[in-house]
């Protein structure tokens, strides 16, 4: 029997943070054996917004070494560069011309980001999700394994599919499944300083999240700081207690505790052990990735090997889609 092939990606846009590691390379690891696996770093996704040339590269092969080192194994999955496999561009080309101006308009992350790049408003970032349907479809994908905030681009990915084969007897494209955990295990881990917005790597303020190269003392301090209200008790309420249930949250996630266990853990604490508990927990988990990173990514042809060998893999599925879908539309193939 076929394995299930599961695609994601990440935008090298930032240092990763403990988000996108709970909300997702977590279960990618897990989830290597039983599916058909690709990871991409998506760097088309990330230049919609301006990026520094030396630390986009720079961070490219970061995450690409932070996937390897918190266990992604390149003998079971293939990891690459989005840019490597020109296909996505070309399928986004002809997946734009089904898209909606309206549909896109309604799309949460471009209205956050156009706010926040409000004197760099571009049309590759209004076309976002149709570069990301591209990339899913790209690879008749089964499911795509993301938090909980790439929801509402699944749908589109999935209304974008549908309509594109509806146009045609046979379907061209595999109508994706998200796979999104539910909060109480991480899929939306909330900022440090305002635990109403999600915690996210291309934060200004780096008070707010915990890098996954963060130093043990700054996790510690960073939690320590971590906004919590007023009141005494340590119980998981996300509308009256937003700052403590994220704090208690990502306790449960890395110790694999239930949210139950860990509430009952701390009764009669304050949540300034919470938060030093929380610190070591995390320091402590993180710091076999770290030392898998820094031996990673000293060996930067390594790197790249498995990355162009990731590439190779990928491009051999993405031409096989990319050619029934010109065929599909009238394109002369060469
Ligand atoms: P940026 O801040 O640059 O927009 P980001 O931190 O939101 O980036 P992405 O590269 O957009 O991260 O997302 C990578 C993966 O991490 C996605 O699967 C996304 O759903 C997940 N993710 C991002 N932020 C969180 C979060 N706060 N909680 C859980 N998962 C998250
Ligand atoms: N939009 C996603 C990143 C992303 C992605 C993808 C995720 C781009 N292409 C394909 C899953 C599958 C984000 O902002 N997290």
């Amino acid at each position: 029997m076929t394995k299930p092939t599961l695609l994601s990606g990440i935008q090298p846009s930032g240092d990763l943070m403990i988000g996108n590691y709970i909300g997702s390379i977590k279960n990618w690891v897990k989830m290597q054996d039983t599916n058909n696996c690709l990871f991409s770093l998506v760097n088309m996704h990330a230049i919609t917004v301006e990026q520094n040339p030396e630390d986009l590269k720079k961070r490219t092969l970061d995450i690409a070494a932070l996937y390897l080192a918190s266990g992604i194994d390149p003998d079971k999955s293939s990891i690459f560069i989005q840019s490597h496999v020109s296909e996505h561009a070309e399928l986004a080309w002809i997946l734009n011309c089904t898209a909606y101006m309206g549909e896109l308009n309604r799309m949460t992350q471009f209205k956050d980001k156009s706010s926040t790049h409000a004197q760099n408003i571009n049309v590759g970032l209004f076309s976002y999700p149709v570069l990301m349907a591209a990339d899913i479809l790209l690879y008749q994908a089964d499911k795509v394994p993301v938090g909980a905030d790439q929801k509402q681009h699944l749908e589109l990915t999935r209304d974008i599919a549908t309509r594109f084969n509806n146009r045609f007897e046979q379907p061209i494209f595999k109508v994706p499944e998200p796979f999104i955990a539910p909060t109480t295990a991480g899929s939306r881990i909330m900022s440090l300083q305002d635990p109403t917005s999600k915690m996210s790597k291309s934060d200004a303020n780096t008070n707010n999240f915990i890098g996954l190269l963060d130093h043990p003392k700054t996790i510690l301090k960073k939690f320590k700081k971590a906004q919590t209200d007023s009141g005494l008790e340590i119980s998981y309420d996300t509308v009256n207690k937003a700052g403590v249930s994220n704090l208690l949250t990502i306790y449960s996630v890395i110790s694999g505790k239930s949210i139950e266990q860990v509430v009952k853990n701390f009764e009669g604490k304050m949540y300034g052990h919470l938060k030093v508990e929380l610190g070591e927990l995390v320091a402590e988990y993180l710091k076999p990735i770290q030392d898998n990173f820094y031996r990673i990514r000293k060996d930067e042809a390594e790197l790249k090997a498995i990355l162009a060998q990731g590439a190779k893999q990928a491009k051999n599925q993405a031409q096989a889609t990319l050619q029934k879908v010109q065929q599909a539309i009238g394109f002369v193939l060469p």
